[in-house]
Order: C-alpha cells, then sequence, then structure tokens
C-alpha cells in the first residue's frame, strides 16, 4: 500500500488542480489471483502498468493503492479502516468472480464506498459486472471516463451519461457508446510504483524490468484471442516521439513493451531503432510481436536488435498448418521455424507461446515434444485451447460458454470440456512434461548459465521443478 498521491508535474492533459477539501479518498485494487491459479510471480512480476496509469490521471485525488499480485492482504479490511469514498477494481475474467464477493462485503460496510471497474475484461465483456453491487463499468476510453466521473462526484453532479461506461439506473445498467482511446491524446504514464520499487518487477532473468505500451489492441485477426476484441476491435498506436519520452525517464535498464503485437509496420519499427539512436538510449527491450513480420523482415529485426531488442515472445501457437488455418492465424509452420533461426541469428532470446487443444490424442503431444526437441526451442509456454467469453471462438460456440461463475478457470491452463481422447488427468500430465522439456534444453541452460552462473542454473531448475509441479498439483486438485 502506498501513502496518498504526491504531485508529479510532467504527466499530461491532467484536469486544473482542486481544492483540498474536495478531494476524493480513492482506493485502486487490482485483485489477488485465486489460491486456485497459477501464480507466475517467481519468474514474471510485471510492473502494474494500469495502477500507474490510474495514479497519473486521478493523482490530485487522496490515492491508496493494493496490488493484490505482491500483497494479498484483504481490500475489505483495509477499506473498513481508510472508509475510501471510491473503490476501483482492475479486472481479468480470472479476476472477476473475486471482485464480485469483495464488492458485495464492501456495500455491506458502515461507509459502503462506490465502487467502479474497469480493465481488460470490463472492456470487452462489461455485463460480467452488471450487479447490484457495482455502480459504473468502464469499457471505452476507460481513464477519460473515470476523470469525468470523478470530477462529477466532486461537483456534486450526476455521472450516469458519462460516455464509454454503463451505470445502473432504477437497477438496470445502462450503456453509453464511445470510440475506443485516441492513443495520441493519452497522458503519458508516471512510472510510480516501479520507481519506489524497481527491484520488484521482472521478466524472467530481466530484473527490474519496467513495462510500457504502445499501441493499442491488434491489426490480427486470431479466432480464439480476447486481444483482437479490445479496443473496439480497432487498432491505435502512440506516436512513437511520445513513447521515446516514456522510455527516456524510466531509470531501469530493461524494459517489456506490452503491446499485443508490437510489430506491426516496417515504418514504425525504423522510426523506433532511429529514434533510439538519435536519442543514445540505451536498453535492453521484451516485445512481443507476430512470426509474420519477423520472417518477413530480417533486415529490420537486425536493427531493431541493435536498438536493443534483446527478446521477443511470438504466439507459435501450432505446429500444423491445419490447425494455424483453423485459427485464422497469419503465419505457417515455416515461418515459426524460420522465427526460430533469425531469432538464433541474431542472439535474440526467443519466448515460444505454444497451444494444446482439449481434441488432441496422445500422438499430437507426442509430436509437440518432439518438435520442442528437434529445434531446440529455449523457453516456452504452453496454453489450452480455450473459448474466452467475447472473442470469435465465443461467438462460433455458444455452447462452449460458461455456465458456471468459477471465472479463475480460465488461467488458459485449465480445460472447460472433457478431452476426447484421454483423461482429463493425462492432459494435464502432458501439459507438465511440455512444461519440462525447454528447460532441460542444452540451449536454455547455456543462456541461464550466462547470466546467473552454475549455482543459479541450478537454482532455477528447481524453482521450475517445483513450480510445475505445484502447477499439477493445483491443476488436479481443481480439475
Ligand atoms: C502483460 C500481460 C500479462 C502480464 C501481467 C500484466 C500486468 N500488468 O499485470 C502477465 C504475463 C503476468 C499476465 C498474466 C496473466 N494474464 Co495477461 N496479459 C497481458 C497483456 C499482454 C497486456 C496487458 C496490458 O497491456 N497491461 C497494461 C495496462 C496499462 O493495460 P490495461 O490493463 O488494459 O489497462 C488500461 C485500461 O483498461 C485502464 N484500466 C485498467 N484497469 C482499470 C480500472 C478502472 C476502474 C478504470 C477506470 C480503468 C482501468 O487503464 C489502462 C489504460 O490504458 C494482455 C493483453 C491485453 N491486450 O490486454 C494479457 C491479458 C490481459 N492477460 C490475460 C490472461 C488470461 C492472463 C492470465 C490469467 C494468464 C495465465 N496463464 O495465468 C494471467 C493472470 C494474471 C492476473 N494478474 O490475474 C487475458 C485476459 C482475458 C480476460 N478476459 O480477462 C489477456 C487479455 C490476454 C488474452 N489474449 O486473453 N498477463
Ligand atoms: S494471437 Fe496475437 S496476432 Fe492473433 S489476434 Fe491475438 S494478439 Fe493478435
Amino acid at each position: 500500500m502506498m501513502e496518498p498521491g504526491q504531485n508529479v508535474d510532467h504527466a499530461r492533459d491532467l484536469p486544473e488542480k482542486r481544492d483540498k477539501e474536495k478531494w476524493l479518498r480513492i482506493l485502486v485494487c487490482k485483485p489477488r489471483l485465486a489460491i486456485q491459479t497459477i501464480r507466475l510471480n517467481k519468474f514474471i512480476r510485471c510492473e502494474p502498468l494500469e495502477l500507474e496509469y490510474l495514479y497519473t490521471v486521478l493523482k490530485d485525488h487522496e490515492l491508496f493503492f493494493l496490488d493484490g499480485i505482491t500483497d494479498r492482504r484483504n481490500p475489505v479490511r483495509i477499506a473498513k479502516k481508510l472508509k475510501p469514498q471510491v473503490v476501483l477494481f482492475t479486472t481479468l475474467i480470472t479476476t472477476a468472480t473475486d471482485v464480485l464477493k469483495t464488492a458485495a462485503a464492501l456495500k455491506k460496510l458502515d461507509h459502503p464506498p462506490l465502487i467502479f471497474i474497469g480493465g481488460p475484461h470490463a472492456e470487452v465483456v462489461p455485463e460480467h459486472f452488471f450487479t447490484p453491487d457495482i455502480d459504473g463499468v468502464f469499457f471505452a476510453n476507460q481513464l477519460e471516463g473515470i476523470v469525468r466521473v470523478t470530477d462529477c462526484i466532486v461537483r456534486g453532479e450526476p455521472y450516469d451519461s458519462v460516455a464509454g461506461a454503463a451505470f445502473p439506473v432504477n437497477g438496470k445498467f445502462v450503456i453509453h457508446p464511445s470510440p475506443p482511446v485516441d492513443p495520441s491524446k493519452m497522458p503519458r504514464p508516471v512510472h510510480y510504483l516501479l520507481e519506489k520499487s524497481p527491484a520488484r518487477y521482472n521478466i524472467i532473468y530481466y530484473k527490474p524490468c519496467a513495462a510500457i505500451k504502445t499501441s493499442f489492441g491488434c491489426t490480427g485477426k486470431c479466432t480464439f484471442c480476447f486481444c483482437t476484441e479490445m479496443n473496439g476491435g480497432l487498432f491505435g498506436a502512440r506516436p512513437m516521439e511520445d513513447v521515446m519520452d516514456e522510455i527516456a525517464e524510466i531509470s531501469v535498464p530493461h524494459i517489456i513493451i506490452l503491446d499485443d503485437n508490437f510489430f506491426t509496420s516496417g515504418k514504425r519499427m525504423r522510426e523506433f531503432c532511429d529514434l533510439i539512436e538519435k536519442r543514445k538510449i540505451k536498453k535492453e527491450f521484451i516485445a512481443i510481436g507476430n512470426a509474420r513480420f519477423i520472417v518477413q523482415n530480417p533486415d529490420i529485426m537486425s536493427d531493431l536488435r541493435k536498438a536493443g531488442v534483446k527478446a521477443v515472445m511470438v504466439g507459435f501457437e501450432f505446429i500444423t498448418e491445419e490447425e494455424l488455418t483453423a485459427i485464422d492465424k497469419d503465419s505457417t509452420p515455416e515461418d515459426n521455424n524460420r522465427v526460430i533461426d533469425i531469432c538464433r541469428d541474431l542472439d535474440i532470446d526467443l519466448f515460444a507461446l505454444f497451444m494444446v487443444n482439449p481434441d488432441w490424442q496422445h500422438s499430437d503431444f507426442k509430436k509437440l515434444a518432439l518438435y520442442l526437441r528437434s529445434h531446440k526451442v529455449p523457453f516456452a509456454l504452453f496454453s489450452t485451447l480455450t473459448v474466452f467469453p467475447g472473442t470469435k471462438l465465443a461467438r462460433l460456440h455458444p455452447e462452449l460458454l460458461p455456465t458456471h461463475t468459477k471465472f479463475w478457470r480460465y488461467d488458459l491452463l485449465r480445460l472447460h470440456q472433457k478431452p476426447r481422447h484421454m483423461s482429463s488427468t493425462m492432459f494435464y500430465l502432458w501439459l507438465f512434461y511440455l512444461y519440462m522439456i525447454p528447460g532441460m534444453q542444452f540451449t536454455s541452460i547455456r543462456k541461464f548459465r550466462q547470466r546467473y552462473g552454475i549455482t543459479g542454473v541450478i537454482r532455477h531448475s528447481f524453482t521450475s521443478f517445483f513450480m510445475g509441479l505445484e502447477y499439477l498439483v493445483k491443476l488436479l486438485i481443481w480439475k
């Protein structure tokens, strides 16, 4: 928990400073992860950029932050002491159940606060939060919306027609549409929490690591993907000069770029490289990007490497043409193979993201295991193909939508239907086995040794193994 917000003079587009008497006391919560879900904390602790964006636009109020990822205290107990007038929740589908329960408990306090919801899940499926305990759900241009609403509250005016949000009127939520955010008008976030405790945030061995977001939405149209539905289904990017100003202010050596696909155009990537050089910025970047761009632009990838892009996360998804076509992925198995070679040649760390399908036979798992070994994939993550509410896949298969409220089940590992050719236990054992393969490869051990020395390799191997075991136990207990 942090002290009430202090003034930082370079945040832009902020409302005029208000009379202190009129400040609101606001508790901003990022919910804890459900006990049943997998915590990546040992390897990944991402800077909570969404909390810092909220800090940036609301910092004239008396703000208290509770980041459930690093602080497991109960928000209701904290609210009892603080008596905030407003509580804000940022939400993913996995935390929706917890948020709704917490909201119900907050409304039973002696001084019940107003409760507003935002974040990725609210952006696409706001209706999951339309309950009597919630006072507003923000789904488009969320930052501008919350500034408008808090201003109205301070002035004692009604706020229930603010665009980009839904508010209850006579017990029924009324939706007020808004175009998505205009990235060129977004405030530059103040990396307040990072600068306070830089050592707290890391992406594997990139430590300390900051997070930035240079664009919103994705140009890809993969059927299973939630990201392509975000930002009103459109893609919008911040001006690169503005991004550079943000990077120049960050004090830590590593930065993860949280764009769903950073590699959207050659022109934008060249601008990034030129500005990094011109401004003499020396940072290491981790970027999320698509295979097709990497394969079609090895020269730009080489420039990006020189500009500091040291690691890429690439959605390989599947290793067969048929499966890639079925999900409307714009890359081929050959593209994925080339990505491995290009990254190896340029000494870029590759984190390959794969999916496993509940319809798979044992032979499909074996094929993927063989692929990982023969292509020496150094780092990989595996998700179970999941039908997320709000996606194209959900529209195609409405019968697979949740009939329960255990939203924590959407951790991208759990099964939502019985596997077609094996038991659930066998499916999870295969998943566990796949997770163990990349860490045992010589290429990944060598990378860890370069970073940590031999004791680091041993420590990491133990951590990976026991974390894998924790995954397996949790998956088997809460199948
Ligand atoms: C980076 C990332 C992570 C990081 C953590 C990031 C973080 N800051 O905590 C890591 C790798 C740890 C991670 C883990 C997981 N993630 Co993730 N992640 C992402 C990714 C790629 C980017 C997120 C991002 O851009 N954050 C930056 C902030 C600035 O953006 P933002 O949260 O959208 O916030 C903006 C607005 O929404 C607004 N806002 C946010 N909160 C609030 C609240 C209020 C009140 C208001 C007014 C405004 C507001 O402020 C910001 C201004 O732009 C997204 C994809 C995406 N496009 O969102 C997936 C995504 C959010 N993750 C997802 C999932 C499922 C997970 C996991 C469950 C996966 C797993 N295997 O366990 C875990 C759960 C972790 C958790 N905390 O619960 C899904 C969520 C789907 C859903 N329906 O909710 C996404 C959309 C990916 C996908 N394709 O499905 N993730
Ligand atoms: S899987 Fe990747 S490329 Fe496809 S829509 Fe999602 S973020 Fe975009």
